[in-house]
């Protein structure tokens, strides 16, 4: 039994409209001043200095001063061996799954002809270079090399670079390794934080200088992620990436142990994280309260669960379908339905980054190996993005093929619009043509 309070309860019914949106208003994210003066500084070394920059911030920020940071044969050999058999078949299974689904949601190329003698199409192309990066902070996360690096494998990008900070013994994480490696990516990078989106970014003379960046990261990889995308010779970005979050609807029938590990799994990310539980039902957010308290006494990393805990909530609806109406204004990034029948929910989820129906499907499952991807929208971008996949490393491009009798058919239309807008030379691009026909 435990008397502390883990989650702070608010009854939605008792505030008012301030407050419901202060209620779910994420903990002020500053991007401190401090952070971005950081970051630039660190941008422009690199871009002067290149790997001589990346080689000084690495002695700085991660303790080691490596000669030549790319990952040579033999460590990803090592890698291979000397990861547990248990493991790599899990990284070879989760692979798999996670290749599965995102292959099934390609978007095919295609084609229609709009008027007679008029084909337009849609054609989908690799983007030529990117750059994953894979943090490894205070864990390492095998698990985000394949979620950039299955889609990226899959949409037939030629080039894929990963960056990943080394270890203090200058090493890269072998399971790292060994899961960019199942991805078909040779080319890696141990450089970690902002000079490793620098480096991609920029380029250096080692590192080649990637079209778009992908991937997680600490506040400075975020903030020099924003940075480079706004860079005139910067690279292009998958999504801003905040802080996790995740929001459990409970109902009366729901597992409060489910519901609180649930929590948990969201809160012992970081700090920062952010989990909500909404249930129309006390004694449920009681028990789950209790089950908090109880997992987290066993947790190894219970202070940082704890810490963001404290900016997490529980709040009393009054039905379930009230709750999917805060869901919608919150939009998480993952949402947990652990409500009886939640498929029938599902229509009226208009935001959310990625959906777990029922009590058997812990966010966990899709952060590991559902087959789903883990890099989404967070602070609500889920209201107007989706979640990386295969489309996000590829580049669309539409043709038109015209035969004589297509300019016949729909040039009077752009030559009255042409001369709508009184440009004249697009008029005359239309016309003469449709003389050279009409002869
Ligand atoms: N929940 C994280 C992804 C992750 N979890 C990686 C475990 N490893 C952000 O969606
Ligand atoms: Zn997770």
């Amino acid at each position: 039994m435990t008397t502390v309070a883990i989650l702070q309860r608010e009854d939605w019914s008792l505030l008012d409209a301030q407050q419901r949106e202060q209620l779910l208003r994420r903990p002020a994210q500053q991007t401190l001043a401090t952070t971005s003066t950081a970051v630039r500084a660190i941008l422009d070394d690199v871009r002067s200095d290149g790997d001589a920059a990346v080689r000084a911030l690495g002695a700085r920020f991660d303790g080691v001063a490596l000669d030549d940071f790319a990952v040579a044969a033999d460590e990803f050999c090592a890698a291979v061996t000397g990861l547990p058999e248990a493991l790599r078949n899990a990284i070879d299974e989760a692979a798999d799954r996670i290749a599965g689904f995102h292959q099934a949601g390609m978007t095919a190329p295609y084609g229609i002809d709009t008027a007679p003698g008029v084909y337009c199409e849609r054609v989908l192309r690799p983007i030529r270079r990117v750059g994953l990066y894979v943090p490894a902070g205070s864990a390492p996360l095998p698990s985000t090399a394949l979620m950039l690096g299955v889609p990226a494998q899959l949409a037939g990008c030629p080039d894929v670079v990963l960056c990943t900070p080394p270890r203090r013994d200058g090493s890269a994480d072998p399971s790292v390794l060994y899961a960019a490696q199942r991805c078909g990516i040779t080319r890696v990078f141990k450089i970690g934080g902002a000079q490793a989106i620098a480096a991609m970014a920029f380029g250096t003379q080692r590192v080649p200088r990637c079209d778009k960046l992908f991937g997680p990261g600490n506040a400075y990889v975020t903030e020099a992620k924003r940075q480079v995308a706004l860079a005139d010779d910067g690279a292009a970005i998958d999504m801003p990436a905040g802080p996790s979050e995740v929001l459990v609807i409970a109902d009366t029938g729901a597992n409060p142990a489910f519901v609180a590990a649930d929590l948990l799994s969201q809160a012992e990310h970081g700090p920062d994280s952010q989990a909500i539980l909404l249930s129309n039902d006390d004694t449920l957010i009681a028990a789950v309260s209790e089950h908090l308290a109880e997992q987290l006494a066993a947790l190894p990393r219970a202070a940082i669960a704890r810490q963001a805990l404290q900016s997490s909530r529980a709040i009393r609806v009054a039905t379930i379908a009230q709750a999917l109406e805060i869901s919608n204004r919150y939009a998480p990034e993952h949402l947990i339905l652990a409500v009886r029948d939640a498929r029938a929910w599902l229509p009226q989820v208009q935001a959310a980054g990625s959906v777990f129906l029922g009590d058997w499907a812990p966010e966990a499952l899709g952060d590991y190996c559902s087959g789903t991807n883990h890099v989404l929208p967070t602070s609500g971008a889920a209201r107007y993005s989706g979640g990386l996949n295969v489309a996000s490393f590829q580049v669309a491009i539409t043709v038109q093929e015209v035969q004589p009798q297509g300019i016949a058919a729909i040039g009077p239309c752009a030559v009255e619009l042409a001369t709508a807008e009184g440009l004249d030379a697009h008029r005359l691009a239309v016309a003469l043509r449709l003389q050279a026909v009409a002869a």
